[in-house]
């Protein structure tokens, strides 16, 4: 099938904000489910994506990498799903810039503060998040004030930002402001952010039962 959508994915990783979009668009796609330690680092799935990561999406010829990338492709493939605002709208403005602060300072910062990293005060100049919690700051002047990230809508921005935060906070590696907890119940509340669970959680294996 020319433009059929697949999804490359494990149910416990990033595969779920590309999964939850995926649901968003309401189009059909398969879900290809690799695991880690062997099917992501075989070479038929190199040649997708040279980084042996999920998610990755093939949509006919074209495949696409990273999570935040994912979601910006599908929300302009498929405008009808109305995740976007249109290319000549000015609340692109605040569409990329949420999206691209998500998937750049909050993704290294975040992910630097888990692993204890932190920047030396004279180096956070040269450091594109500077400091932490100057991007939590952002973050939530941007949402003490507005329901959504880009105008009165949910776009594709407030699913990443909102999947950052949410998964952030599940595994205590965001700390819960009052301003994201009311975001993430707000935009988890969609049909589609629920059904994109409830599929990645039954193909997510279940610890053993030992005795
Ligand atoms: N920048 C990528 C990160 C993708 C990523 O790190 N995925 C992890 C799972 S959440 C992965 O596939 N890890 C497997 C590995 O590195 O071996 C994105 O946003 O999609």
């Amino acid at each position: 099938m020319a433009d059929e959508l697949i999804l490359y994915t494990n149910p416990m990783s990033r595969g779920r904000i590309a999964r939850w979009m995926l649901e968003e668009v309401g189009q059909s796609y398969r879900t290809e489910v690799l695991d880690y330690a062997t099917s992501m680092k075989a070479p038929a799935y190199l040649a997708i994506n040279p980084m042996g990561k999920v998610p990755a999406l093939r949509h006919g010829d074209v495949v696409v990498t990273e999570a935040a990338a994912i979601c910006a492709y599908l929300a302009d493939a498929f405008p009808q799903a109305k995740l976007a605002p249109p290319p000549s709208d000015r609340r692109r403005g605040p569409y990329y810039r949420w999206l691209f602060f998500s998937a750049g300072p909050v993704e290294a910062a975040v992910s630097n503060k888990a692993l204890g990293f932190v920047v030396p005060p004279e180096r956070e100049r040269m450091i594109g998040y500077g400091r932490v919690e100057h991007v939590m700051g952002a973050l939530e002047a941007a949402l003490s004030h507005a329901d959504y990230l880009a105008g009165d809508d949910f776009t594709a921005a407030d699913l990443y930002v909102g999947s950052q935060l949410g998964f952030g906070m599940m595994f205590g590696t965001i700390e819960k402001r009052p301003a994201f907890e009311r975001y993430w119940q707000r935009v988890s509340a969609r049909p589609a952010c629920k059904r994109a669970k409830e599929l990645d959680d039954a193909l997510t294996p279940r610890p053993q039962a030992h005795g």
